[in-house]
């Protein structure tokens, strides 16, 4: 079995049905009975998604990401909260404070999830024990519970997670990767979504296992150098470090209009509203903004970015004014145009406003996705 970083410890750490669980802490009467958090059901006529729910609800089926209103015609006993955000995002922080007051290195990657780097305790007893530390203390003072997973990095750390849940720790050394790991179905790889699996089965792969023996040169031939990518992965190799901080190198919002616009109020009311989403982030996340950007692209798919860089602000008024000047020179009305955006950039962060913890909980998803040629 080739695990070839195997002095590395890391740890990862999810907490269980995180939004219904921090309810059910406020509101004990809960306890026991499926709790649904999402959008109002308004009696299965409702519109919106599930956000999560407890595993007395998922007994019924429901799940996270599901139309509401099919929750409500799986379970409508269910006991059916809205989302409230400010609430999760405050758990949220005192839970990766526990995690590092313990662990040296932390890398939140999501409101309710993180990496830990633990190389430093030396074994992977060691280690076991600091991550009960961990899931006790988040017990004690959070009334939360969590599942963490221990392995050779953070591919198979999460893997491990996901084994065992709720309220549980589970460890894979490298050694038992191909005993643990390689019985998964490919979709348990981190890329490997719905699309990717369905060329894979083509091929005759189901496992994890089934990728780490196959011949990476087909795979490559196959699927580029995604195919060695998860080649690599099959056999739980991964080399991403636990990263601590970073940062978001920009904010933006694009839209292509259903029907091209040939209309200036049309568009200035879009800009404006784009300007209002990107100011909302850059604010939520405790950034200021030094450069706006203006992307239009015209019906023929001809592109133009546009940039203005002003003093250090976190002015709404002044993103929207800017992008709408710099969208003058293109409303000449020859053509029309198919997809605007609004881009802030040269962030700097407001110390002070928020903890660093609640901003990373805030912007990591978000600004990872964020294009690089817009
Ligand atoms: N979430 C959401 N919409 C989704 C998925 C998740 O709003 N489609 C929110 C609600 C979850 C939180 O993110 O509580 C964390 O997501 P997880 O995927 O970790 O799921 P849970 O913590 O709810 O459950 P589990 O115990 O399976 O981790
Ligand atoms: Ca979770
Ligand atoms: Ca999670």
């Amino acid at each position: 079995m080739a695990v070839q970083q195997a002095d590395r410890i890391i740890m990862h750490l999810d907490m269980d049905y995180f939004f219904a669980a921090v309810e059910e802490r406020r509101k004990p009467e809960l306890k026991g009975r499926p709790v649904v958090v999402g959008a109002d059901p308004k009696e299965g006529r409702g519109r919106g998604v599930v956000s999560t729910c407890n595993y007395e609800a998922r007994k019924f089926g429901i799940r996270s990401g599901m139309p509401i209103s099919r929750a409500w015609q799986l379970c409508p006993e269910a006991a059916y909260l809205p989302v409230d955000f400010t609430m999760y995002r405050d758990a949220s922080e005192e839970i990766m404070n526990i995690a590092r007051k313990h662990a040296r290195k932390v890398e939140q990657v999501s409101i309710d999830e993180a990496y830990m780097d633990a190389t430093d305790m030396g074994d992977y007893d060691k280690a076991l024990r600091l991550a009960e530390r961990i899931r006790q203390e988040i017990k004690n003072s959070q009334n939360l519970t969590c599942s963490i997973g221990i392995g050779p990095n953070k591919l198979v750390a999460k893997i491990a997670t996901d084994l065992k849940k709720p309220d549980a720790i589970t460890t894979i050394k490298p050694d038992e990767v191909r005993q643990k790991v390689w019985p998964l179905s490919v979709g348990k790889l981190l890329g490997v979504g719905k699309k990717t699996a369905g060329r894979l089965r083509e091929m005759g792969i189901r496992t994890i296992g089934d990728l780490a023996a196959s011949d990476v040169s087909m795979l490559m031939a196959e699927l580029g150098t995604m195919g060695y990518e998860f080649h690599q992965m099959a056999n739980g190799m991964d080399e991403r470090p636990v990263e601590e901080y970073w940062e978001p190198k920009s904010i933006s919002r694009e839209v292509t209009f259903e029907k091209d616009v040939n209309d200036s109020n049309m568009l200035t009311e879009m800009l404006e509203q784009l300007s209002k989403e990107v100011h909302k982030e850059a604010i939520d996340s405790s950034y200021s903004f030094r450069t706006i950007t203006l992307k239009i692209r015209f019906s023929d798919f001809e592109t133009h970015t546009k940039s203005r860089t002003v003093n250090i602000t976190n002015s709404y008024e002044l993103m929207a004014e800017t992008a709408k000047e710099l969208s003058k020179p293109f409303l000449t009305g020859r053509k029309a145009i198919r997809l605007v955006g609004v881009k802030a950039s040269n962030l700097v962060y407001n110390y002070g406003q928020k903890s660093v913890g609640e901003f990373m909980a805030q912007t990591h998803k978000e600004s990872s996705h964020i294009p690089d040629n817009f």
